[in-house]
């Protein structure tokens, strides 16, 4: 095992992190802090991979086939921060050896509740509404001012039904007595399908046609990259809503716009971004579009938890067991 002059691995965590979880970091590992939490260049990322033996990188990190190409890399790990980890080219890593794990399961409850935010906002016109009180536009209440959209009864169109969809189904079904359809190329098992109560479609199409609010929870991969796009969007009824907190290329953010703009669907609730954190001007601009900034996972708990469970495939990882989330 390499390590650095402490005689414990070095450990270049390329973001601030929590406190409690910078605090262990330092503990455990020869730990590399981002004092100014400035994202990470390309240059950086690379000396990164010449310095150290282990790197904690976040979705900002941008793991390309030539950033990883380095010369000599010394790191063996990239213990990812965060579920998604579309940022890293695992091709290239794991041609050049690198293990790279992930931290499922401790964002899913948060990164749900975030989806039926931005759904209820959007249905129920919140950031519009936020927007007219703090200008001092209000003028009282009235029985037609600023009508929005039922939530209840409506079907919930969901595409993906992995861990966050699923929780996302239980919330909707539960909480406000959506019907819930999907479709995932690789759905849970029957039994658990059957308990969420959720109805299979075959297709994506057949989602997008049916639905009221359709929300994304699929992976970020060469496949879904444009899933939803301007044919997809022309199939959803008119007075639909579409939300994404999973990521933004899956999304053609022109085709949205144009969507919007052309009335082809009711309004967009949006965590992520094709080009984060560039933003389409155009949607900055639509009363009818609910835009946050990559909040999924953004509460204290949350953001711990992923910390430590990063640290935990650190830790295995060094002690030369296999970690537990280890994606490639
Ligand atoms: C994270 C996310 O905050 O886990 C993910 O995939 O999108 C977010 O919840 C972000 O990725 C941290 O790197």
């Amino acid at each position: 095992m390499s390590a650095g002059r402490s005689g414990r691995p070095v450990v270049v965590v390329t973001r601030r992190l929590p406190r409690p979880v910078e605090e262990q970091l330092a503990r455990e590992f020869d730990a590399r802090l981002n004092a100014d939490d400035h994202p990470l260049s390309a240059v950086e990322l690379a000396d990164a991979l010449r310095a150290a033996d282990g790197l904690l990188p976040t979705v900002t990190d941008r793991l390309t086939a030539q950033v990883l190409a380095v010369e000599p890399l010394r790191a063996r790990i990239l213990a990812n921060y965060g579920v998604g980890f579309n940022h890293i080219d695992t091709v290239s890593a794991k041609a050049r050896g690198l293990v790279v794990t992930n931290t499922p399961d401790v964002l899913t409850d948060d990164t749900a509740d975030d989806a039926l935010m931005l759904l209820l906002m959007v249905a129920r016109r919140g950031g519009e509404g936020e927007r007219h009180v703090r200008s001092g536009a209000w003028t009282g209440w009235r029985p037609t001012h600023m009508l929005g959209t039922r939530v209840t009864g409506k079907t919930l169109g969901l595409i993906g039904l992995g861990r966050i969809g699923r929780a996302v189904a239980h919330r909707a079904r539960a909480g406000f007595g959506m019907r819930v359809i999907f479709h995932d190329p690789s759905p849970p098992p029957a039994a658990v399908v059957s308990e969420l109560g959720a109805e299979p479609r075959a297709g994506v199409d057949d989602v997008l046609r049916e639905a009221d609010f359709v929300s994304l929870h699929s992976p970020a991969t060469p496949e879904t990259r444009h899933l939803i796009d301007a044919r997809r969007l022309a199939l959803m009824k008119r007075g639909a809503f579409l939300v994404n907190n999973a990521r933004g290329d899956i999304v053609d953010e022109a085709a949205l716009v144009a969507a919007l703009k052309q009335g082809t669907i009711a309004g967009a609730g949006l965590d992520v971004f094709e080009r984060e954190p560039a933003v389409t001007p155009d949607l900055l601009t639509m009363e009818n579009v609910v835009l946050l900034p990559h909040l999924g996972s953004a509460t204290h708990e949350t953001r711990i938890a992923m910390g430590l469970r990063a640290l935990e495939n650190l830790k295995a990882f060094f002690a030369g067991a296999p970690p537990r989330d280890r994606m490639a």
